[in-house]
């Protein structure tokens, strides 16, 4: 798969030139990153005992709560509601009418697309062939092999014995669609970090964000859920990020609780993002916090592009993954009407620019859905 995506031209050459650039930076100045490949290990039989040692713990992804309603439909197969019959497009103007004018995203971008930034997608289940994707990827990373391609769309092999297939296959694909939703013009950074059944270790998280620091990538995106988050090194790395001034965009995580259990959520250098549907009501699988001020997105029946198994797969998944994504777009679109903030004010930035929403009892929650209009006018 080596340069099957970077030979792909689009409109936007000069951000390959860019990155480019940067691959040269990194060429000549990662020995850190050459060498520091770590073993992998057979999964655990009992995950769910994560320790402090990142060396075998593997860490799950974020994934829909029932990945079987997965419905990864080909772009040709029939049988598909009308109104959201994918109209394979570079901009992605196909979602305007979905969550696409749930959050403004047309209006904003009349105001802004994120044109000349760089989004890190931390994630797994890169299928850079995808057309949703053509022109809008840089040069990324692979934690996991250790080289400067994280395609990954699966090997059709259920690596992990859990009974389904590539359970992981398409994440990062979507993840990185639901950027280019709320900022059309930005360049995808994909980091590969977990495996296509959606396993991963800390140490790779770890080289993932190394990567997106030596990049100076203009915002982070991790909808990975991480039982050591608050590990000392990955904490610090977050700081550094956030100090030198890109938003880190994380997922609450999908286990419907309080997201005073989802350590990452908790940190200070993260803006957590929860998921609503389409009357702006708390998912119900989506976790959420009553005082942390976190930030909610739609998440629920998403269309996007997975590519999985085939390059040009769409269908719809839901998730606070998703969500995630769409607020790191917003975080983008952020950063270019103030380029002056800082990236806790981005953060705060967005927690404001909100429209109300409401848990499954008709309460507010603590902030609301992300408006991108808002994002861009306030
Ligand atoms: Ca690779
Ligand atoms: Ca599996
Ligand atoms: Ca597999």
């Amino acid at each position: 798969m080596d340069g099957t995506y970077a030979t792909r031209s689009g409109p936007r050459s000069g951000r390959r030139i860019v990155c480019a650039c940067a691959l040269a930076i990194l060429l000549g100045s990662s020995p850190a990153l050459a060498g520091k490949r770590d073993k992998r290990f057979a999964p655990s039989p009992d995950r769910t005992t994560a320790t402090q040692d990142d060396q075998g713990v593997y860490i799950p992804l974020t994934l829909p709560v029932a990945p079987e309603s997965v419905t990864a439909t080909a772009s040709d197969v029939g049988g598909i509601d009308p109104t959201m019959v994918p109209i394979i497009d570079e901009d992605l103007k196909f979602m305007v009418h979905g969550p696409g004018a749930q959050i403004r995203a047309d209006d904003a971008h009349a105001f802004a697309t994120g044109a000349g930034l760089v989004v890190a997608v931390l994630d797994g289940g890169f299928n850079l062939n995808h057309p949703a994707l053509a022109g809008s990827l840089g040069i990324g990373y692979d934690a996991l092999d250790d080289d400067f391609d994280a395609h990954d769309p699966g090997n059709g092999i259920d690596d992990d014995l859990d009974g389904i297939v590539d359970r992981g296959g398409g994440h990062g694909t979507f993840v990185a669609g639901m950027v280019l939703l709320s900022a059309p013009d930005v360049t995808i950074v994909p980091i590969r970090i977990r495996d296509d059944e959606g396993w991963g270790t800390n140490a790779q998280t770890l080289r993932g964000l190394e990567f997106a620091q030596r990049i100076g990538a203009d915002v982070i995106n991790l909808s990975i859920t991480n039982s050591d988050w608050k590990q000392r090194e990955v904490m610090h790395l977050l700081g550094q990020l956030v100090e030198a001034g890109a938003p880190v965009i994380v997922s609450a995580g999908n286990s419907a609780t309080s997201i005073y259990e989802k350590e990452m959520a908790l940190s200070e250098f993260t803006l957590a993002v929860g998921a609503v549907d389409s009357r702006d009501v708390l998912a119900d699988f989506s976790n959420y916090a009553w005082i942390t001020p976190m930030v909610y997105a739609p998440g629920v029946d998403l269309w996007g592009p997975i590519g999985n198994p085939r390059d040009d797969t769409w269908g719809t998944w839901s998730g606070t993954s998703f969500a995630a994504g769409i607020v790191s777009g917003a975080a983008a679109l952020a950063r270019s009407v103030h380029p002056e903030y800082s990236a806790l004010q981005i953060h705060d930035h967005l927690r404001r620019s909100v429209d109300l929403a409401f848990n499954a009892w008709g309460w507010p929650l603590g902030s609301g859905r992300i408006n991108l209009l808002k994002v861009v006018t306030q």
